[in-house]
């Protein structure tokens, strides 16, 4: 029995080996159309039971915290995109293998397909939030790449219709001479060429049409943005002065659009969350339970205040910084509605994809404070990557320990009886906003013309405010910067100042001051555990 059997040969037509390239193909279709299925069903029923997003969620979960920051600094906002497509290829890959071994049998790579569905149905079951009706699309995903499989692999191994099939018995060779074998090999390939594209076209265009499947999130967030227009708030954040930026100079706009609003959290797939399915569940150590519905939010008082945002994450120089008007209701006053126990120091909070944080009850019920529970963001609903309809705010705490977008659940608790997300994960318990400053002109390594040379940046110290901004040329003397108007203590300052410089490499540095008076800390440290610390300095040429 030799290896390799031409068709001819063969006793058995379906352990006829498949070509290597076909073999590829054949995982590769096969786990694909199981995805694009998986994919469409979750759209339909459930978006969070995407088997694919669902494993992507789990890697994060369970990714070392080095390795998830070192993605969060590297890649910034696009570290999601480029784990799914690392999982993609991953995926791939084992994929392509699956098929190769089973260019006889359809054993071995049936097992793998197998296998991979039943990861991600795993991944579906064991996610933060989990509902029977969240089986549909794994198990979908699964049905489907088995039968791809078995119908492929068939078509693989069958390329034409066995002989008998096709001739006729009586007629005479010399009438109708039998095809040559190059026909028949043009006919096998042309069969199982449609068969594999037919295939790949139903897999894309099922995970194609998931995309397209609107969540209804643009109509539900359209409503509760007419309704914003609508409603008279109690307190109104005073316009922005003309001079609150010097944008011109190349630092940011006062408020940060929407859409440029720096981004940080776990969700691979924003969730999708409407007001109307929404409710926030106040309990633990309360007056009385309370679940709040949207109307019920809706209905309290409304306040908008202009906010900083800042994520410990951001490095020295970094962007994780954006200011914004959001609108809601002021969270003190609702707790005090709701009744706090003594004792109950943490405010744990959790998001409907399952993330959690633990912020300081005295905090957040510090009367000037101003935390809420913001549902606008700069005259709009909230974006659904910002935690459309509600998510937590408080000014002054770096964003992990207090700002739960898509918050679904209040507890009022002790900081011994529950531990958030990050801080499992090696990050501070605690976490003020440390004071900083940035220089955004000019920017690292750029090329400025000798003479006078505009420096300009921001700074912030939330809750207290900027009070002062020095920078200092090559190690020279410090100098006060000029700032512009203030706007409140809650958000960032930008600053400017002019230096006569000569040709040749300088460094800029800079050091804030808070109202209070007390100055930027020199020593330089990471943001792990709560928040980096040192002064900027940046690097340029005059030439
Ligand atoms: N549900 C949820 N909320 C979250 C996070 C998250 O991962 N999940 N990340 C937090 C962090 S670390 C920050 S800095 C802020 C960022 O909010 P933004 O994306 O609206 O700027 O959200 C916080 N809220
Ligand atoms: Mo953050």
């Amino acid at each position: 029995m030799t290896l390799t059997s031409s068709p001819d040969t063969a006793a058995v037509p379906d352990r006829a080996r498949i070509p290597w390239l076909y073999a590829v193909a054949l995982g590769i279709l096969s786990v694909g159309a199981a995805l694009g299925f998986g994919n469409l069903v979750a759209g339909v029923f459930l978006p969070s039971s995407s088997p694919f997003l669902a494993v992507g969620d789990t890697v994060i979960r369970f990714s070392p915290e080095p390795l998830t920051e070192f993605a969060k600094t590297t890649f910034g906002t696009a570290d999601k995109p480029i784990l799914l497509s690392g999982m993609a290829v991953v995926i791939a890959v084992v994929a392509a293998v699956a098929g190769l071994a089973s260019r006889r049998r359809p054993g071995p790579g049936l097992t793998v397909v197998v296998v991979l569905g039943l990861a991600g149905t795993a991944a579906v079951v064991f996610g933060p939030a989990f509902r029977p009706v969240a089986l549909v699309a794994p198990v979908v995903a699964l049905l489907v790449g088995v039968a791809t499989f078995l119908f492929l692999h068939r078509v693989a191994q069958r390329p034409t219709p066995p002989a008998a099939a096709r001739a006729p018995r009586n007629v005479t060779p010399a009438v109708e001479s039998p095809p040559s074998r190059s026909m028949k090999r043009g006919v096998a390939l042309g069969r199982r060429s449609v068969l594999f594209g037919a295939v790949a076209v139903a897999a894309l265009a099922a995970g194609g049409a998931s995309l397209l499947l609107g969540s209804g999130i643009a109509d539900a967030r359209r409503v509760v943005t007419e309704r914003l227009a609508r409603v008279r708030l109690v307190e109104t954040a005073p316009p922005i002065p003309a001079n609150a930026d010097f944008a011109a100079l190349g630092t940011p706009t006062f408020l940060t659009r929407n859409a440029d609003f720096y981004r940080i959290d776990t969700a691979l797939q924003v969730p999708q969350l409407t007001a109307d399915d929404w409710s926030l569940n106040i309990h633990g150590m309360v007056g009385r339970e309370t679940a709040l519905t949207f109307d019920d939010l809706m209905s309290r008082p409304l306040v908008e205040r202009t906010i900083t945002m800042t994520c410990v994450s951001n490095p020295i120089g970094g962007e994780l910084v954006s200011t914004a008007n959001f609108v809601g209701v002021d969270l003190r006053d609702l707790l005090l509605d709701i009744g706090v126990r003594p004792g109950a120091d943490q405010i744990f909070t959790t998001s409907s994809d399952g993330w959690t944080t633990g912020t300081p009850t005295d905090v957040v019920m510090e009367p000037d404070r101003g935390a809420m529970l913001a549902v606008g963001m700069n005259g709009e609903a909230l974006p659904p990557e910002h935690g459309f309809p509600v998510r937590m705010l408080v000014p002054g705490l770096y964003g992990y320990v207090s700002a739960c977008k898509w918050i679904v659940d209040m507890e009022l608790t002790t900081f011994g009886a529950r531990r958030g997300y990050w801080y499992q994960r090696g990050w501070a318990q605690k976490a003020p906003i440390k004071t900083q400053s940035r220089v955004d002109r000019p920017a690292g390594f750029a090329t400025m013309p000798a003479g006078t040379v505009t420096c300009a940046g921001i700074a912030w110290s939330q809750s207290t405010g900027v009070g002062r901004v020095e920078v200092r040329m090559d190690g020279g003397p410090w100098r006060d910067a000029t700032l512009t108007t203030a706007v409140n203590g809650r958000t960032w300052r930008m600053w400017r100042i002019d230096f006569e410089l000569a040709a040749g490499s300088h460094t800029v540095q800079t050091r804030a001051t808070d109202l209070a008076g007390r100055t930027q800390v020199e020593t330089r440290t990471d943001p792990i555990p709560d928040g980096a610390s040192g002064w900027p300095a940046t690097i340029f040429n005059v030439t």
